[in-house]
């Protein structure tokens, strides 16, 4: 344990708002957007009224489907702020945000608790090294209850809470909270966002309780620091500034997660959540592996496409990044030039010259950069940690309406793919069809909405489908000889190739292991190729293959007859053999599923997951409702909704995503 260092920091904070659908992350930015003076009236989701959800289907749907980038100004602080979805179909938004990000809210319903997505979030922040605050919105509500989502924080999400907030009042009583390190009240009675917060004295009824609650949080604080632990230790008072200061430490170094109480929808504990952004969450500087050095690295994490050419959202993590630049991208090798700079508020910006170390901001003018990739000075090239995009698991088939339709298809798709990297765009090889592949039914719609709305190209669509895999179960080895007698060169391969099976989600590996020069090295990228090729469509059904290690053994070469074509083709046809030898099967998409329902219509519920082949692993109570836990295979949950309403007079919910790839029972991989 050290002295804390109260000095270092600084005025710019990153921050992601995530969490669960509906949880009021775009209402609580709205008021953020209200109270730092960016926006002059308050946007409602119900109303479609939202600053930060502004695309059209957002509006109409009341759902935040792309995340929005935005920069507010608090205490002297600068703030870049991104709201992001909580659909699961639109994770990738979340996750690229929490790649350049250096902090997160996580907002929480204060009925509803840790939902499935909140958790999914949660799990992101932990593997980005996020620090994060929670805020237990919509106290409200009837049925909030402020104690029992802390506990829920604690146990669902495996952490220790440093609660700052005590609630006063509750459900339609709810009126401020008590700020426990200065203990004083924070009253918000007026209706308006506009009417000022009224500080007073703690309620003498609630003294009690907010000093239990007090005592819980300084001790969890004083642990962080020597002097404050000492001073405590003695009995004494120990200062609000050096409490604070401790509560810092242990948010960024994970020991606690501060909790802070409010409803937004009533303009209720926002300006505190400000006031807990800039004094507890870190900035650039203070992150894990800050980088350091003057020469530019950035990483770009997001890119709208526009009618004058795409944007593309970069965090600069060194040096500086200027308007006029060129720069290097070390994923495609090629130099790019910057041509405008902008600071980015939801759908306007403002032209900026330059942004230094640790900012955000949208670059126009760059040709073939994609989310993922690294800008840098073309004399100190750099490559920082991409950003890993999940596989998709449904597909759909569409089909141009009218040949206008088919000419404008495939630029549309490319340029909605290149928006959204967890959507995949191929032509199916036996069908010609054009297959659109994504996470979810929800994503799928709006893209196909966006195809009509954004790009004037209509389709026809089939039915979703479940993205099968294929993959094997033991290892073989065969050795395949290319060889034409039919004349001309570059037409004879040998190779030696050994399959085997891998964990699931390792995807397709490949090793070299001849070293004498039977396959001369200038050949083994065109093996590795023939290997990566044939294993997109399975021998058993066709479907990708995942899962599998390839081994180049030996093989054998012709000083003129031999290509990388033919070393190509050699690879690909001994794979197939192989893989029809090694135990194919076809693997599907499981999903984990959560149902929460009223308890008298638990029996049915889980009488229904059952005959969808689920398979139920807890069942909870949450408060008076029952909550499920099941694995149910993709293909069974299509039209979910509509029968779980019947089943529960529509008063059950539920949530999914994907889990794992299972392998299809026998009887059923026939006709996949
Ligand atoms: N009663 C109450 N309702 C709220 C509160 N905050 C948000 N809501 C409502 O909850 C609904 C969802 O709010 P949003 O802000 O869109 O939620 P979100 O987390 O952004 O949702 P997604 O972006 O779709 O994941 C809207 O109807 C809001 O008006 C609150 O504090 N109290
Ligand atoms: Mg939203």
């Amino acid at each position: 344990m050290n002295k804390l260092d109260h000095t270092k920091t600084g005025t710019l904070r990153n921050i992601g708002v995530i969490a669960h659908v509906d949880a009021g992350k775009t209402t609580t930015t709205e008021r953020i957007l209200f109270y730092t003076g960016e926006s002059h009236r308050v946007g409602e989701v119900h109303d479609g009224t939202t600053t930060m959800d502004f695309d059209p289907q957002e509006r109409q749907r009341g759902i935040t489907i792309s995340s929005a980038a935005t920069t507010v100004f608090w205490k002297g602080a600068q703030l870049n702020l991104i709201d992001t979805p909580g659909h699961i179909d639109f994770n990738i938004e979340v996750n690229r945000s929490l790649r350049v990000l250096d902090g997160a809210v996580v907002v929480f319903d204060g009925v509803a608790g840790v939902e499935p997505q909140t958790e999914t979030n949660w799990r992101l922040a932990d593997k980005y090294q996020v620090p994060r605050l929670a805020f237990i919105n919509k106290l409200d509500r009837v049925g909030a209850d402020f104690d029992r989502v802390v506990r829920m924080i604690e146990q669902r999400l495996g952490v220790k809470t440093a609660v700052l907030h005590w609630p006063i009042g509750s459900e339609h009583d709810f009126k401020g909270v008590i700020d426990l390190l200065n203990m004083r009240a924070l009253l918000w009675l007026g209706a308006h966002a506009g009417d000022p917060v009224q500080i007073t004295e703690v309620p003498e009824e609630l003294l009690a309780p907010a000093l239990a609650a007090r005592a819980r949080l300084i001790e969890a604080a004083v642990e962080q620091d020597e002097q404050a632990l000492a001073t405590y230790v003695r009995g004494e008072d120990v200062a609000v500034e050096l409490l604070q200061a401790c509560v810092r430490h242990g948010t960024l170094s994970g020991a606690f997660v501060p909790v802070l109480a409010g409803s937004a929808f009533k303009n209720k504990g926002v300006e505190p959540l400000l006031d807990a952004v800039v004094d507890y969450l870190p900035s650039p500087s203070e992150r894990q592996g800050a980088s350091v050095g003057d020469h530019l690295s950035a990483l770009a994490f997001k890119l709208v496409e526009g009618e004058h050419g795409s944007m593309v959202f970069v965090r600069v993590y060194a040096g500086r990044l200027r308007a006029g630049d060129t720069v290097l991208n070390a994923n495609t090798g090629k130099r790019e030039r910057v041509s405008r700079l902008y600071e980015v508020h939801a759908d306007k910006r403002i032209e900026r010259a330059e942004i230094g170390a640790g900012d955000i901001a949208a670059i126009v003018g760059l040709k073939d950069t994609l989310t993922g990739h690294t800008l840098c000075d073309p004399a100190h090239p750099v490559v920082l940690e991409s950003i890993v995009v999940p596989e998709p698991v449904i597909d759909i088939a569409v089909e141009p309406k009218s040949q206008a339709d088919q000419q404008g298809l495939s630029t549309a798709l490319q340029m909605l793919a290149r928006e959204d990297p967890s959507l995949r765009v191929r032509q199916d090889a036996e069908s010609g069809q054009v297959i659109l592949s994504g996470m979810g039914e929800l994503q799928l719609e709006v893209t196909l909405e966006n195809l009509r709305s954004r790009h004037g190209v209509n389709v026809s669509t089939g039915r979703p489908q479940v993205a099968y895999r294929e993959t094997i179960t033991k290892a073989f080895e065969v050795t395949h000889v290319h060889k034409k007698q039919s004349g001309g060169p570059g037409q004879f391969a040998e190779v030696k190739l050994r399959l085997a099976p891998l964990p699931r989600g390792e995807g397709i590996q490949f090793e070299n292991l001849v070293t004498g020069g039977a396959v001369p090295r200038e050949f083994i990228p065109a093996v590795e190729a023939g290997v990566r090729r044939a294993a997109l469509s399975g021998v058993v059904a066709g479907h990708a293959s995942v899962d599998l290690k390839a081994t180049l053994l030996d093989g054998s070469f012709h000083e003129k007859d031999s290509s990388s074509m033919a070393f190509e083709l050699a690879a690909a046809a001994a794979f197939r053999e192989a893989a029809a030898q090694a135990g194919p099967i076809v693997l599907e998409p499981v999903m984990a599923v959560e149902v929460l329902t009223p308890a008298d219509h638990l029996g049915d519920v889980i009488g229904d997951l059952s005959r969808r082949r689920g398979h139920v692993r807890s069942q909870d109570a949450r408060g008076p409702a029952s909550v499920i836990d099941a694995h149910v295979p993709l293909s069974e949950m299509f039209g979910y909704i509509g029968q779980l309403r019947a089943l529960s007079s529509g008063r059950a919910q539920y949530s999914m995503q994907f889990d794992h790839f299972d392998a299809v029972p026998a009887r059923r991989a026939s006709h996949s």
